[in-house]
């Protein structure tokens, strides 16, 4: 058939049906025939490439039309169609166009990973390189290879959730990990000094929870090992990164204190945001909360990893990243941050 005559009919008959139809339903049924891969006008196009090329643009130009017309034709009808829908709606009253919307919930970041990574953006800012580990991990990082072996009295300083798991030797060599710092092992075993890391992820600790005691909660674990790293580069690096976490007017304070991977080893508390030091239950009556523990790294955890302690030194830090944000906004129980409570978490 002469193929102007071929799209004249398709036309009209295109047209036609269109001007009949009622529904919404229907004009997609007229859409996958007219306009959809298997329609004649697809046909059309693909056939334009076999015609003689004196008759191909002529062809070329109708066929092109036709299928603009088909598509207004169909985006008019499918205007016209919803106002009608519209409009029956609200003839029916089940309509109320003046209702305000209902808003959508906009998700945003946990207060805790906003924390996280103001953090760790202060530690890459003085070279630190962040990487993760693990939160399923064996006895021997967690424990054994920093100084903590099988029945040591320390282990009661880590209320521990273990893996229902039994090795051969009868054994549970498999745990939730109780701070960050079995990535100290990890990182030296896997790279040679000079080391400098933050290792930000969740713990888990077997205890009773009160208002800064959470059963999971986040650490940050730092390390730095290199020749001549002294107890001031500790001190400076993170007065430093309280200085610019609280602005000056912050007070921060190191006591000793006792990790058996470090030596010495050291606890550093901020004055408390709520009672600036009188005291109050947030800090249990002392005017200080702890948000970290650090230390030298001890010569024997430095020997585990074949570092020699001759050589090398550094310096470890353990901070719990909640309390950040319990300082900074007087948040008055960390059991508020994962307890799902949109109206708080809504807050930052
Ligand atoms: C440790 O976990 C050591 N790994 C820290 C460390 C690392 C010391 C490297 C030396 C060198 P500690 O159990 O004190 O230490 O916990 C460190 C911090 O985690 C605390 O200062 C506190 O801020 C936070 N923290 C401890 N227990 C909880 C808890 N149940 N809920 C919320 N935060 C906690």
């Amino acid at each position: 058939m002469d193929i102007a005559k071929e799209i004249e009919e398709l036309t009209n008959q295109a047209l036609q049906e269109i001007a009949a139809l009622g529904e919404l339903k229907a004009l997609e049924g007229w859409r996958v025939l007219y306009l959809g891969k298997k329609s004649q006008l697809t046909g059309l196009l693909r056939g334009l490439a076999q015609l003689p090329v004196e008759e191909r643009r002529a062809a070329g130009a109708l066929t092109n039309e036709l299928k603009r017309l088909l598509e207004s034709s169909l985006e008019e009808k499918r205007a016209a169609l919803q106002s009608a829908q519209v409009a029956a709606l609200q003839e029916q009253g089940r309509l109320d166009v003046t209702l305000p919307g209902r808003p959508l919930l906009q998700g945003r970041l946990h207060l805790t990973t906003q924390v996280v990574r103001q953090i760790c953006d202060i530690f890459k800012s003085l070279g630190f390189q962040v990487v993760e580990g693990p939160e399923v991990e064996w006895d021997y990082y967690n424990f054994e290879a920093l100084n903590i072996p099988k029945d040591h009295p320390a282990r009661d300083m880590w209320d521990t959730f273990w893996v229902d798991y039994t090795n051969e030797q009868g054994q549970r060599p498999m745990l939730l990990r109780t701070h960050t710092s079995p990535m100290q092992i990890r990182v030296m075993e896997k790279t040679s000094p000079p080391v400098r890391v933050v290792v930000p992820g969740k713990v888990y600790r077997y205890e009773a929870t009160d208002a800064t005691h959470e059963s999971m909660f986040y650490q940050i674990e730092g390390l730095a090992v290199d020749k001549g790293i002294t107890f001031a580069d500790l001190k400076g690096c993170l007065f430093e990164f309280a200085r610019r976490l609280y602005g000056p007017d912050r007070k921060a304070r190191f006591r000793c204190d006792y990790f058996p991977f470090v030596e010495p080893g050291v606890e550093m508390a901020i004055d408390c945001f709520a009672c600036t030091g009188a005291g109050c239950r947030l800090c249990s009556n002392t005017g200080w909360i702890e948000i970290l523990g650090a230390g030298m790294v001890h010569p024997d955890v430095l020997r585990r990893v074949n570092y020699d302690p001759e050589v090398y030194t550094g310096f470890a830090f353990g901070l719990g990243v909640e309390r950040i944000p319990i300082l900074r906004y007087g948040i008055e129980d960390i059991r508020l941050f994962y307890s799902n409570d949109l109206r708080f978490l809504k807050q930052f």
